[in-house]
This record gives C-alpha cells, structure tokens and sequence, in this order.
C-alpha cells in the first residue's frame, strides 16, 4: 500500500492489519476461508460466548503449571470465518489444518478435527484472559485442554491460517 500523500500516520494504517502501531495487537485469520478477519482480544471477548476452563498442563522445563483460563471457542471463532470446505462432508472437513502463531514464531499445527463436534471435539478456547487477568495487551492464548503438555498453549497468538493437506502421494 502506499502512503504517498496521506496526511497523517494513522490514517495511512490499514485498519485491517494485525499490528496497528496505534492500536491494541490483532490476531490474524487468514488461508482458505470465506470471510478472513483481523480480532483484537476485545472482539474475541464481545462477539461471542465466553466459556471458562481450568486446566494443568506439564512444562518439559518448568513442571506443571495451574491456570484458569476464559475465552470463546476456537471452533466457534473458526466458523465465523467462513473455512472453504462443504461443511456437509465430513471428509471434505476431515482434510483441513490450522496453523496457530504466537507473537515470537513459536507455532503449532492442529486438524480442524480436533475441533469439530463430530470428530475429536475438543473444547479450545482463543483466552482473553488468564488467572482472571486480561490479555488485551499480550494477545490471545491457545488452551488445549486436552493436551497432557503445554506446547501448544501458544500465547500472544498473532495468526491461525487455515489450509488444507496436501494430496497423499500413492493414491
Ligand atoms: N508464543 C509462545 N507460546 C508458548 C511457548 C512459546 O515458546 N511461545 N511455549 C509453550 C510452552 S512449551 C509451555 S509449557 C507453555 C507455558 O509456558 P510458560 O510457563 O513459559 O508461559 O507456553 C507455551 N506457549
Ligand atoms: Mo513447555
């Protein structure tokens, strides 16, 4: 985008884009998707339903780890945004991937299966708060109940692009 003759810096921002030096950190969503989005932790918290989760994940470093841990669910955000699959074919939905980013690379793979109601079902939450304290200013954080470790609790959470696998080679 060029910002030749815009009068000012903040005008010349794309109100669209994940980092707005003036305005609070977004969360990308982005790939094979209908309608793509860019969620400040306040939208996560207003739009949808907020459900609570208490969990202990084990830190290969730090041992476990206690939290609470308050936010929509991932699927519920997700299909929001619209991933370009017939959701009336379980196998179509059965190919489809995300990948979560944090704000220093960190990144982690999950199946949309694992969110659907009719596969894994899993109730991940995208956090806007943690301990009863707001993430507004870090950024939303990945809680995987389900998960034994905490790897894949990612946190400041800048991305989750949608794609599809590859087709399998010998088919
Ligand atoms: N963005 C980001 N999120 C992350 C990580 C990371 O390196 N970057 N580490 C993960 C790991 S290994 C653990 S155990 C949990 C908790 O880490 P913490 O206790 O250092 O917050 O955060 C996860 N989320
Ligand atoms: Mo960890």
């Amino acid at each position: 985008m060029s910002r030749i003759g815009t009068p000012t810096r903040t005008a010349a921002v794309d109100p669209a884009s994940p980092d707005r030096p003036d305005g609070p950190c977004r969360l990308l969503i982005s790939g094979r998707l209908l309608r793509p989005a860019a969620l400040t932790v306040a939208d996560l918290r207003d739009r949808w339903e907020q459900h609570h989760a208490e969990v202990i994940f084990d830190c290969a470093t730090n041992g476990p780890q206690h939290h609470t841990f308050d936010g929509p669910l991932l699927r519920d955000v997700m299909e929001d945004a619209g991933p370009a699959f017939d959701a009336r074919r379980r196998k179509d939905r059965a190919r489809f991937l995300l990948t979560v980013t944090g704000g220093d690379g960190h990144h982690a793979v999950l199946s949309w299966a694992e969110i659907d109601a009719d596969f894994g079902n899993a109730p991940m939450l995208l956090a806007t708060a943690m301990d009863g304290r707001p993430l507004d200013a870090e950024g939303s954080q990945l809680v995987v109940p389900s998960d034994r470790c905490g790897a894949r609790y990612i946190s400041a959470i800048r991305g989750i692009r949608v794609g599809s696998c590859e087709e399998p080679d010998g088919r």
